[in-house]
């Protein structure tokens, strides 16, 4: 490491070191995370020009942090709370923590806050921030290091957050446990804590920080569905070579008390058939390929519409997690419903760049012919059923499908049939006999429309083998959480239904997989739906028809943008552990290649021809009627009347 970057490092720890909660992780992260400006990096212009320095946090007085931020009709409504109040106890946090999956206020260097009621089980470790060597801490990061005192540094040194603060004010207590709650028990009391996996350092959580009381068995797991892998795989120097099952036994070292999850993490499964798109079994590295590939697509379709080339774009910026966590964990057969930022399942089932191309430019080869917008997918081979943009009508949709799904389970029981409809694409366990659910993706805005309340208590009420996956975004347009819900958040809901429910952190892309991975297991085993609330922040602009610095500033979006990326967070993780040689350079020649591929295929789309005038009429009766056929008639008579504005 040289000496600035060593120097820069210090300062950052120090300049860090009173935000308690944040702490040690938070700190490193600053000083190690080579993040650039979100105005150059999001594909989408900076919010203002005219810019004006100031801090990132309220209470924050000392911080010498500065930032830019839009100082024209900058909101003054403040979106980026402190991580708590002073006195330790998260805001929101009307818990009593002596009740039966209640939460701890969280305690700080040994101290419980008042009123607090800690088992010494759940105490936090004490890590007094002012006695560690920032030498020590510098090493922890450093990638020249040797394994072991990796290892044993980032036990030392590691403080995780035991809360989590999103936009609307909210702390939220994490737990490294994963629990699905379910109809069955007592719902949490106060703020229902946030399950992640790996802190934004890239170091797998350390659960003995949790800020919520595990006094309840954890979700039952399948002990024959471990698979050990041999130990003694030596960890020094790293992982030299594209091994999965290598690397699962070094992390299995590092980290002992994550092991049971590490081995039924799928993304830390080598897949079983090659990937058409990495000619690979790797998905450990087909996951970095795809949440690059797709913040690049994002990005340059942004960009090509402010050049006029596409009517319209939407970008999913720091929601890959989400979309490549969630849609990992499922089977080709699982049907998906999504709202409209839910480009990612479609590329992890194995649509083509070309496909994406030929649908944003509504060429003859567009699979919906030319009559939707922009970012309308859909496939039939993928199971991805074709998004409408009136919010909310995929929700009673995907009850529907559960529905249909387990009749058909059931009749195929029943008469022995194999049910198996697996394309052979995706990751995972052998799929055969083996039964589906739908999934459905939506905003945390769509929650107040009549259908998801409709939707999922005929889903409870019909017993249906449905994933309700709410992407927390923070923002409807331009409609915060704060004005969107006056409750906890969007998975405090469920239990009102009679459903499971699980809230999950969405920017930690191993977690978002096993809550979906449990989820599904939930619905298939016991016929019932489960809400997932997953907690990210929308990073760009709603869509290309919005201006987010109307409504909130560059600072908050600053702000997430480097502090809880879900990209960031697993480029940390790999290039920390060393994973198959990944460093900035090997990211940047991916990313290189993803580019060109992304233009190639954009290029080719931009000079395919239009789709036929006649799909207009076309795919919606089975015989035109005499209304639809006389529209026809009188379009083809305008058209030939005007032949220098048509071409037919
Ligand atoms: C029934 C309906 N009402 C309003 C709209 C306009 N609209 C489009 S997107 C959107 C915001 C949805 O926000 P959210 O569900 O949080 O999803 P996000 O855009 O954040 O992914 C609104 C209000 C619509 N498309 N349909
Ligand atoms: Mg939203």
């Amino acid at each position: 490491m040289s000496s600035g970057r060593k120097a820069s490092l210090f300062a950052a720890v120090a300049r860090h070191r009173r935000q308690r909660f944040v702490g040690l992780w938070h700190a490193l992260e600053s000083g190690n995370n080579a993040i650039t400006a979100p105005g150059e990096t999001l594909g989408f212009r900076l919010l203002s020009s005219n810019a004006s320095s100031s801090r990132h946090y309220d209470d924050d007085k000392n911080a010498t942090t500065t930032s830019t931020s839009a100082s024209t009709s900058t909101p003054s409504r403040k979106r980026i709370p402190p991580a708590q109040t002073s006195n330790g106890i998260a805001k929101n946090n009307k818990n009593d923590s002596t009740q039966r999956g209640g939460i701890v206020p969280s305690k700080i260097n040994g101290e419980a806050s008042a009123g607090s009621v800690l088992s010494p089980l759940q105490a936090p470790k004490k890590v007094d921030t002012s006695t560690t060597s920032n030498t020590r801490i510098a090493e922890a990061f450093s990638l020249d290091m040797d394994a072991e005192d990796l290892r044993s540094s980032l036990l030392q040194n590691k403080l995780s957050p035991s809360e989590l603060t999103f936009t609307g004010d909210s702390s939220i207590p994490v737990t490294s446990r994963l629990h699905i709650v379910t109809p069955e028990e007592d719902t949490p009391r106060g703020v229902w804590p946030i399950f992640r996996i790996m802190d934004e350092d890239g170091t797998f959580r350390d659960g003995s920080n949790d800020g919520y009381l595990h006094d309840e068995a954890p979700i039952s797991k399948d002990d024959s569905s471990f698979r050990i892998y041999a130990n003694g795989t030596n960890i020094n120097g790293g992982i030299a070579e594209n091994n999965l099952s290598k690397f699962r036994a070094s992390l299995r070292q590092r980290y002992p008390n994550q092991w049971s999850e590490i081995e039924r993490n799928g993304l830390f499964l080598p897949s079983k058939l090659e990937y058409a798109d990495t000619n690979s079994k790797d998905t450990l590295k087909r996951l970095l390929i795809h949440m690059l590939r797709l913040r690049e697509m994002d990005t340059i379709y942004h960009n090509a519409q402010r050049q006029g080339r596409v009517s319209f774009y939407l970008t999913c910026r720091g929601e890959e997690g989400i979309h490549f966590g969630a849609t990992s964990a499922l089977q080709n057969q699982d049907v998906i419903l999504g709202q409209y930022r839910e480009q990612g399942p479609l590329m992890w089932r194995g649509f083509t760049l070309q496909q994406y191309a030929d649908q944003c430019f509504s060429n003859e080869d567009d699979l919906g012919k030319g009559r939707q917008m922009p970012i309308h997918y859909g496939s039939r081979a993928l199971n991805y059923q074709t998004i409408s943009s009136p919010l909310g009508t995929q929700i009673p949709q995907a009850v529907g499908v559960a529905l249909q799904l387990k009749l058909t389970a059931a009749a195929a029981e029943a008469t022995n049939i194999d049910t198996d409809t697996d394309t052979g694409t995706g990751v995972g366990t052998d799929s055969q006999h083996e039964k589906a659910v739908a999934i459905c993706f939506f905003g945390e805005g769509c929650t107040s429309t009549t259908d998801f309340h409709s939707g999922l208590n005929f889903a409870a009420t019909l017993k249906c083998p449905v994933i309700f996956f709410c992407r927390n975004n923070g923002y409807a347009i331009s409609t915060s959480v704060e004005e969107q819900y006056a409750s906890d958040g969007v998975v405090s809901k469920a239990p009102a239904y009679g459903m499971a429910g699980i809230r999950v952190d969405g920017n930690d892309v191993f977690a978002v997989h096993a809550a979906v991975r449990e989820a599904r297991a939930y619905a298939l085993k016991n016929n019932a739906p489960v809400l997932i609330e997953a907690m990210s922040y929308r990073q760009g602009h709603h869509s290309t028809s919005d201006d987010s610095s109307q409504y909130r500033s560059t600072e908050e979006v600053e702000h997430f943008a480097q502090k809880s990326d879900p990209l960031d967070r697993l480029q940390n993780f790999l290039k920390l552990h060393k994973y198959d040689g990944t460093t900035d350079d090997t990211i940047q020649s991916i990313v290189q290649e993803e580019k060109q591929a992304i233009l190639d295929a954009m290029r080719t789309a931009e000079k395919k021809p239009k789709p036929s005038v006649e799909l207009l009429f076309t795919d919606v009766y089975k015989e035109m009627p005499p209304s639809l056929k006389a529209q026809r008639d009188e379009l083809y008579e305008h058209m030939a009347k005007y032949p220098d504005e048509y071409t037919l």
